[in-house]
């Protein structure tokens, strides 16, 4: 059904993609209603590694770990060396690094946007740390979503509040090591829910750039109002080389972090067909991180991980089967119909059976979630966590 060249296609660019999962996609988290807690979940950082092991095992194309400041290293740098011990023994690397401004009872009234300079001298110091933390530990992206932001007109000068933003990114910037890519990340609302003060990409970007030329943007996928049009925005910042990740989810209404693919899985297509459509260009695009940012409440958490994984590759695979050539003909020619039906027809079809070749060539299990099943590994967690995780829930923003 594939041609010898589409399947050489898929496989190249299934060879070269990875996606980064989040220790926090391990652990027990909440809403902010109802906490349901998971018997399996991962209560200590060595749990986090050994779940994101067990994932890289089964699916072979995650090999890092975002970690969280103040949740897998509460002693700040004085943690290093047990994450590389970490390292060392579950063969994960550890990947972004993701500072922690919103959990403080000090950043009540916002963090590096805080009116109280002591306040913002903190949160800088902070982002400063994590910078170290990642430099420390080889890592390449210091991560940054900062939650600022008011509920009520009038009661904030957003003006002033971006003037303090530069200055705490720019001091952010000067502390990074060559190769370090520092990341900002943009949300319309929540928690703040009149003005935040990084709300969209647009501001996002001047952030970054005002910052120095380590900083991209980061798009989360979740974190955009009804219909946006996230492709676009993703070529827009390829074409000012200014996309530095993702954060990879679904949403179906506001910042869900349903599973990848589960409501709008053309999204993702089109989305990835922008960057391998710059990639067929040749003009030495370097990749954006591919992250996932998901937690799940309901679902198992390993199993979430683990059927997230395959559908991002699932997707890649389907939009590296756009035979790019032929679609700019055919849009150069305003041939629309035949335009849509190739890239469409991309999408339709089925390429799972072709995934499954690539994972058995890499001596990879062809159904990772089916292996996951057979191998015991949910079973054994559960068993050994269960008695901890009786107790509670840590938090989430
Ligand atoms: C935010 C955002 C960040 C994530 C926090 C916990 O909505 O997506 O990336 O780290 O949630
Ligand atoms: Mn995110
Ligand atoms: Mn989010």
């Amino acid at each position: 059904m594939f041609s010898t060249e589409q399947q050489g296609r898929v496989f190249g660019a299934l060879d070269a993609f990875a996606i980064e999962i989040p220790s926090w996609g391990f652990a027990n988290t909440g809403t902010r209603f109802g906490k349901f807690v998971q018997a399996a979940a991962a209560t200590t950082i060595e749990e986090k590694f050994a779940d994101a092991a067990e994932v890289n095992r089964l699916t072979g194309v995650t090999p890092t770990l975002a970690l969280h400041v103040l949740w897998d290293l509460p002693n700040g740098l004085k943690d290093v060396s047990k994450i590389k011990a970490l390292e060392a023994s579950t063969g994960v690397a550890a990947g972004s690094i993701n500072p922690n401004l919103f959990q403080d009872a000090e950043y009540k009234f916002g963090s590096i946007c805080n009116p109280d300079a002591e306040v913002r001298a903190k949160a800088t110091e902070h982002l400063v740390d994590s910078v170290e933390i990642g430099n420390a530990l080889g890592a390449r992206e210091v991560s940054l979503w900062i939650a600022d932001g008011s509920n009520y007109p009038g009661t904030q000068s957003v003006r002033r509040r971006i003037g303090w933003m530069k200055e705490a990114l720019a001091t952010t910037h000067a502390a990074l090591a060559p190769g370090q890519v520092m990341l900002v990340e943009y949300k319309p609302f929540e928690p703040a829910f009149y003005h935040t003060d990084i709300a969209d990409w647009g501001m996002a970007l001047e952030l970054a750039r005002s910052a120095g030329p380590q900083a991209k943007v980061l798009v989360d996928t979740g974190h955009h109002y009804q219909g946006t049009n996230i492709e676009q925005i993703v070529a827009w910042l390829i074409e000012l080389d200014a996309l530095g990740g993702f954060h990879f989810n679904d949403r179906k209404y506001a910042d869900d972090d349903l599973t990848l693919g589960s409501i709008d899985p053309y999204q993702i297509f089109r989305i990835f067909h922008e960057i391998l459509f710059e990639q067929s260009r040749g003009a030495g695009f370097a990749p954006p991180a591919f992250m996932i940012d998901q937690s799940h409440n309901l679902k198992g958490k390993v199993e979430a991980m683990v059927q997230t994984v395959a559908t991002a590759q699932e997707l890649y695979a389907k939009a590296s089967l756009v035979d790019q050539t032929k679609l700019a003909e055919l849009q150069d020619a305003c041939s629309l119909v035949e335009a849509e039906e190739l890239f469409r027809g991309a999408f339709w079809q089925d390429v799972r059976p072709l995934v499954q070749e690539w994972r058995k060539e890499h001596g990879l299990p062809p159904e990772p979630l089916a292996a996951l099943r057979e191998g015991g590994y949910v079973e054994k967690i559960t068993e050994e966590r269960k008695a901890k995780n009786a107790g509670g829930v840590s938090s989430y923003a």
